[in-house]
């Protein structure tokens, strides 16, 4: 019998499916991009326009986003939840969210993210935390915050996460 969780996931999956053929006709750079947490399954557009259509049609409500520079500019990449909550469930998945390399994931202008991050955002009553590591793979050193931060420059007292993050998870 399909859990609640599975048919969720898969009315998720089917709704994705139906921009698959957008995404294959598009010619230029698909760098606006939103990924799901619980997955890593990314949907990718050539502009935020097209980004955001998504977005509203499955009803995604980003959970965190990165930001390449302070004060939430730059590029940008956005992150949901795959089965459609507003929240982080931390205590029962650690790290329900990740990007285990940020060499392989771009922000929206089309720049790697290894090294770049400055800033980012947490929604609002979400619970989520966001976990920055200064090397792959979750190792390194590690940076830890439940509230956005508007500069990775002044918003860790002693050491400074600027343009440091090599992975990242969310929960
Ligand atoms: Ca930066």
């Amino acid at each position: 019998m399909r859990s609640p969780k599975t048919i969720l996931l898969t009315a998720f999956l089917l709704a994705i499916g139906a921009f698959v053929p957008t995404v294959a006709q598009a010619e230029k750079s698909l760098d606006f991009c939103v990924e799901a947490i619980e997955t890593h399954v990314s949907n990718c557009f050539g502009t935020e326009q097209e980004l955001t259509a998504f977005q509203d049609a499955a009803a995604l409500t980003p959970l965190a986003t990165m930001y390449r520079d302070i004060n939430y500019t730059g590029g940008y990449r956005s992150y949901v939840s795959a089965y459609g909550r507003n929240t982080c469930d931390a205590p029962s998945t650690p790290r329900e969210a990740s990007s285990g390399d940020l060499r392989l994931d771009k922000f929206s202008n089309g720049i790697v993210m290894d090294k770049q991050i400055s800033s980012f955002t947490i929604k609002t009553g979400s619970y989520c935390f966001v976990y920055l590591y200064t090397r792959p793979q979750f190792q390194g050193e590690r940076f830890v915050r439940s509230s956005s931060c508007v500069n990775l420059l002044t918003c860790t007292p002693g050491y400074s996460y600027n343009d440091a993050a090599s992975s990242l998870g969310i929960s």
